[in-house]
């Protein structure tokens, strides 16, 4: 008899769709282990802690709603919810659905190998251990491989530096401190906003201007949760049949059917209103149509001509790409904070850094001297993760050879890829995930996969996979849904071109199409006898 666990399922990653995961499989009567590499739950959340750190998503639509009891026991104290309040909603989702018993810290999953002759995941972790698993479901999350950007001479700064995705348990005092912030995505504009009123001074290296739009922060009293938690059967439905997978997140309204003082009114109100209003909320052409685009950009470029009272800062702050071809930026005091004396920009377009030094930064101008660097230059995003684990599917094929090291990535639904059977990506290339509310991604996701498990285990089928059929369309599609829209036009995350040193991918890894054409795909793929899938 072997020593080797043996289990149903292996779930990769205990943040919210690792946690979603354990609780559906284990409901179908599965053995389930979930290995997470941190201390603690959350995922993202209990990597990245800087301060500032907030989510974007309104609250109450970022909570579970596949069991309203459970939604309603939970309380949010703002609108955005801060960071640590999301890592107490993880703990208390996995302390109300029990899941803790199956989960094991601090364990690296470094390998997984099909077996095809015992139908088998050979699952590796670090420190040499291996368990066995009939089911492989990585979930390690999309934007979680920190990436820090090779700059000479790093290791000779003296003083302190953190990358925002490796955040230090022990928060490190800024107070007095002259510090560098790198980046300004959302985590930059996030620092930025909180640190500017706490540091000595603070220089900010920006590579691309971005289009930045308040999020309007703001308590939320019992009303305002009551108003979601005694709707939450029919909020759950709206989201289900929106594209983001939020209420209030859509119109159908093109830009060219207003005058442009009504324009003008409507990005107002979505600007006073926060949230995803301005990006998502205005008209629905604004990511195909040229002038609807330049109008909203127009918008936002006159918003910073007004608020920054140096002209050659503002200047500087102009965005020029297509606006929402990056992900909209929303951060409360983003631009009024380089009104303060002690904010400093450096337009890296402008000023490359050169490398850091001993004592700071050196641009091609000048070197700028700092106790702090704070590295918020993001993440080798959705592939980054996956990566790091050696999964090798039939003949040995390894997943990051199939996808061509990210040049060619081919999923079905985001959620299997062909030649690797029985495995399951949780948030996975294109999936909504990064492109839709992301709790409620995570529950259509896990609801499809435990769908094929299930079906799987009463056919008494050993293996499922997608066929290949199956994979090229959908992926081909998610291509096509790419290049309907002007996403392709900037370097980004979404399209694997932040990264200097990755390959550009030619098949894009986000999906585009929103939530309700994605559950309304699942929905007929379940209702046609699983097309796409063969159960072996
Ligand atoms: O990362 P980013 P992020 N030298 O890739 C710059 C989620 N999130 O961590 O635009 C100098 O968006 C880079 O410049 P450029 C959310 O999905 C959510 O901010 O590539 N600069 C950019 O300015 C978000 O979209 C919340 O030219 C370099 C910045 O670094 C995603 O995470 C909060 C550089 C990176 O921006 C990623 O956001 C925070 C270099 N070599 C994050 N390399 C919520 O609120 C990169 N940059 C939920």
């Amino acid at each position: 008899m072997s020593d080797i666990k043996q289990y149903d399922a292996v779930v990769v990653g205990a943040g919210f769709s690792g946690l979603y995961a354990l609780h559906r499989l284990r409901s179908l009567g599965l053995s389930v282990q979930t290995y997470e590499r941190g201390s603690g739950l959350g995922g993202t959340w209990f990597w990245n802690r800087y301060p500032g750190l907030q989510c974007d998503t309104e609250a109450m639509a970022y909570t579970f709603t596949f069991d309203p009891a459970l939604y309603r026991r939970w309380n949010w104290s703002k609108r955005f919810a801060p960071w640590h309040e999301i890592l107490d909603y993880a703990n208390f989702v996995a302390d109300e659905l029990d899941l803790r018993r199956d989960i094991q810290f601090d364990t690296t999953v470094v390998s997984a190998q099909f077996d095809e002759d015992r139908a088998l995941w050979h699952i590796g972790l670090e420190g040499g251990e291996q368990v066995d698993a009939r089911y492989f479901v990585p979930a390690p999350g999309p934007l979680n491989a920190a990436n820090i950007p090779p700059m000479p001479g790093l290791e000779n700064f003296s003083g302190e530096w953190y990358h925002t995705g490796e955040w230090p348990i022990e928060q490190p005092d800024f107070a007095g401190k002259r510090v560098a912030v790198i980046g300004t995505g959302s985590s930059g504009a996030q620092l930025i906003c909180a640190l500017n009123s706490v540091v000595s001074e603070l220089t900010v290296f920006q590579r691309t201007a971005q289009y930045i739009t308040p999020a309007r922060q703001r308590p939320l009293d019992e009303s305002a949760r009551a108003a979601w938690k005694d709707n939450i059967e029919r909020l759950h439905e709206e989201m289900r049949q929106s594209a983001f997978g939020a209420p209030g997140t859509s119109t159908a309204r093109s830009a060219h059917e207003d005058t442009p003082e009504q324009r003008d009114a409507v990005f107002q109100a979505a600007w006073d209103h926060g949230a995803q209003a301005f990006a998502l909320a205005t008209y629905n052409d604004l990511n195909t149509d040229e002038e609807a685009n330049s109008w909203a950009a127009d918008f936002v470029r006159r918003k910073i001509a007004s608020i920054v009272t140096d002209p050659e800062t503002a200047r500087k702050l102009m965005p020029s790409y297509h606006f929402g071809t990056k992900r909209p930026v929303k951060a409360d005091g983003y631009y009024e904070a380089f009104n303060r004396d002690n904010v400093h920009l450096v337009a890296l377009g402008e000023e490359p850094i050169v490398e850091i030094t001993e004592n700071g930064i050196r641009t091609s101008e000048q070197e700028y001297e700092f106790d702090v660097i704070l590295f918020a230059t993001g993440f080798d995003a959705v592939t980054g993760q996956l990566f790091k684990i050696d999964i090798r599917g039939r003949d040995g094929q390894t997943l990051k050879d199939k996808w061509r090291n990210g040049v060619e990535v081919r999923t079905n639904l985001g959620v299997t890829t062909s030649g690797f059977p029985n495995m399951f990506l949780l948030q996975g290339p294109q999936a909504p995930s990064i492109m839709a509310s992301y709790l409620f991604g995570i529950q259509i996701n896990v609801d499809f996969v435990a769908s094929i498990i299930e079906e799987a285990e009463k056919r008494g089928a050993g293996l499922v996979e997608s066929t290949r059929a199956a994979e090229l369309a959908w992926s081909d599609f998610c291509q096509a849904l790419a290049e309907r829209t002007f996403v392709l036009k900037t370097e980004s995350f979404w399209t694997g071109a932040n990264i200097a040193s990755k390959p550009r991918p030619e098949i894009i890894t986000i999906y585009m199409g929103g939530i309700k054409v994605y559950a309304d795909r699942l929905e007929d793929i379940i209702a046609h006898d699983f097309k796409g899938f063969r159960f072996i």
